[in-house]
């Protein structure tokens, strides 16, 4: 059985799964009407990814004897000045999650429901190789510059980079995934 302070906490990250998934889906039709199919394709492909995280913790808590609670969801931002101007939102968006699953883990050692801490490492974990992805795409977003031919062929490795998200997020049982 879980406390309330858990479940409480557990339901707020529920809330921050979801919204990270809308947030990603409105930079996604961003990228899509702006010239950036790949970075599109890679932007749909996280939202999928957020969207799975929620579920993950929606099946936790109710398996855990808890009750999670599908919450109602604000708007999210629709503006963007450019596909680095994207990027540097998500790595924004990235380190508050990071930020949020460290207190939730908190919560969960100070009601010394270890087995709870522990189902989070699987989310500590993520958030490491999350931010560095995003990392990763500014640094490379910057190499090609302002240069057409470079963004270019930027945006086709972020085609290949969701290809492999996708089949990745498959083969980890996609959104029937448990544990
Ligand atoms: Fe990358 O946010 Fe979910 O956990």
């Amino acid at each position: 059985m879980i406390t309330k302070n858990v479940e409480k906490a557990i339901n707020e990250q529920i809330l921050r799964e979801e919204h990270s998934s809308r947030i990603y889906l409105a930079m996604a039709s961003w990228a899509e009407r702006n010239g950036f199919p790949g970075a599109a394709n890679w932007l749909y492909a996280q939202t999928e990814e957020e969207r799975i995280h929620m579920l993950k913790l929606v099946h936790y808590l109710n398996d855990r004897g808890g009750a999670a609670v599908i919450p109602a969801l604000e708007a999210p931002g629709a503006a963007f000045k450019s596909l680095s101007d994207v990027f540097q939102q998500v790595l924004k968006h990235e380190e508050f999650i990071s930020a949020s699953i460290n207190d939730l883990y908190s919560v969960c050692i100070k009601e010394k429901d270890f087995t709870s801490a522990n189902y989070l490492q699987w989310y500590i974990t993520e958030q490491i190789e999350e931010e560095s992805t995003v990392r990763s795409i500014l640094d490379q977003i910057k190499l090609a510059g302002p240069d057409k031919g470079g963004m270019f062929m930027m945006d086709k490795e972020f085609s290949v980079m969701a290809t492999a998200k996708r089949a990745s997020l498959a083969q980890s049982g996609g959104a029937n995934a448990v544990t």
